[in-house]
């Protein structure tokens, strides 16, 4: 299925994090789709070497020099810079279906499933149902279909600034045309809404497929989530998320277990891997199969010198189970980053 592919979008490191966790998760969870990011001007070149060991194609948007129709189109409305960038998606007509995901979602599972949807579907907007979110829509690329989306920005401009304001009136028909083009919350189960509707989350959040981290602070904004003893060290604060995070499935953490497991290692950063200076995105997809299996068998550590381990882990003879498993690793990571 390299004609399609799940497709996101970051604009400045920040967002490349986000991109890289959305990246691992897909892989994780064995999807058969091609993966692409869109990157901005901002995305620093350690960074863009990360997505590149992640995504199947790294696709630079440098909207103000493509002296295309989107650059006419940008001049008219400069204050529309990231929405211009998103549109862009539009031209990916290698692929004949694409599933766009914003880079602050969270993929619990496999979702390949969203591929047999039409363009354009997506999840209801929470805060005006009538009409959709665009954190996570199915789309079709098509030149046709961008350049008439560059004409409705510079016509119309977005109603609310962004892109999901230029999209609800180009796909105006979507609230009321098709329900098959309705996707289900759990596509885009906002984290707020866990605790705006807690009812409805006890009864439908165990089948959330995708949680969306709306707001202005994003799992990257932490410092760094404690695990293992339960502690939430963003809880310093007195805010509402926090004081009932442990009643809750916490997101945030599973975000950091990620980054940290599969996205931390890829960093070139000397200190961001213990063991090995070029760690392949198949190691990293090992490691998290070791701590998989860690979970049901626990074997005592052999004692082997530093230097010793080191040279087996370069010959790739690692001992996953033991000395080099994923909590070792893991437990390193986090004494690096405190
Ligand atoms: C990164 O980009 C996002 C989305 O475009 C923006 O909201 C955010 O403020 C940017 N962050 C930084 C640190 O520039
Ligand atoms: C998806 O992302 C955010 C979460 O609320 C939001 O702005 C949007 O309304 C959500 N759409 C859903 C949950 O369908
Ligand atoms: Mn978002």
């Amino acid at each position: 299925m390299t004609g399609q592919a799940f497709v996101t979008l970051a604009t400045n490191d920040s967002y490349a994090k986000g991109a890289m966790v959305l990246g691992v998760c897909l892989r994780n969870h064995e999807t058969s789709r091609n993966l692409a990011v869109l990157i901005g001007d901002d995305v620093s070149q350690p960074c863009r070497s990360v997505l590149s060991q992640i995504f199947d194609e790294v696709c630079e948007v440098s909207v103000l020099d493509s002296g295309d129709a989107a650059r006419l189109a940008m001049m008219k409305r400069p204050e529309l810079g990231v929405t211009f960038t998103k549109l862009h998606c539009w031209s990916l007509t290698h692929y004949s279906k694409c599933v766009f995901m914003d880079a602050d979602t969270l993929v619990l599972c496999n979702i390949d499933e969203l591929f047999e949807r039409e363009e354009l579907s997506a999840a209801p907007d929470p805060g005006w149902p009538d009409c959709f979110n665009t954190g996570v829509f199915v789309f079709q690329p098509s030149k046709e279909t961008y350049s008439r989306l560059l004409n409705a920005c510079k016509e119309h401009g977005s109603f609310d600034g962004g892109d999901q304001g230029v999209l609800n009136s180009y796909f105006s028909d979507w609230a009321t045309a098709d329900i098959a083009k309705h996707l289900p919350f759990i596509y885009n189960l906002s984290s707020v809404s866990i605790y705006t509707y807690l009812p409805a989350f006890r009864h439908f959040g165990r089948s959330a497929k995708v949680i969306h981290f709306l707001g202005e602070k994003k799992p990257w904004d932490y410092e760094h989530v404690g695990d293992d003893d339960g502690e939430d060290e963003e809880c310093s604060s007195e805010s509402e998320q926090c004081r009932s995070s442990s009643q809750y499935p916490d997101y945030v953490q599973q975000w950091w277990s990620v980054f940290k497991s599969s996205v931390l290692p890829l960093l070139p950063e000397e200190h961001a891997h213990p063991l090995s200076d070029t760690p392949s995105v198949e190691q990293e997809s090992v490691y998290v199969e070791a701590a998989r299996m860690e979970e049901c068998v626990h074997l005592p550590a052999p004692q082997t010198s530093s230097q010793d381990r080191k040279q087996k882990w370069e010959q790739g003879d690692a001992d996953y189970l033991g000395e080099d498993s994923f909590t070792h690793i893991e437990r390193k990571l986090d004494s690096f980053l405190k």
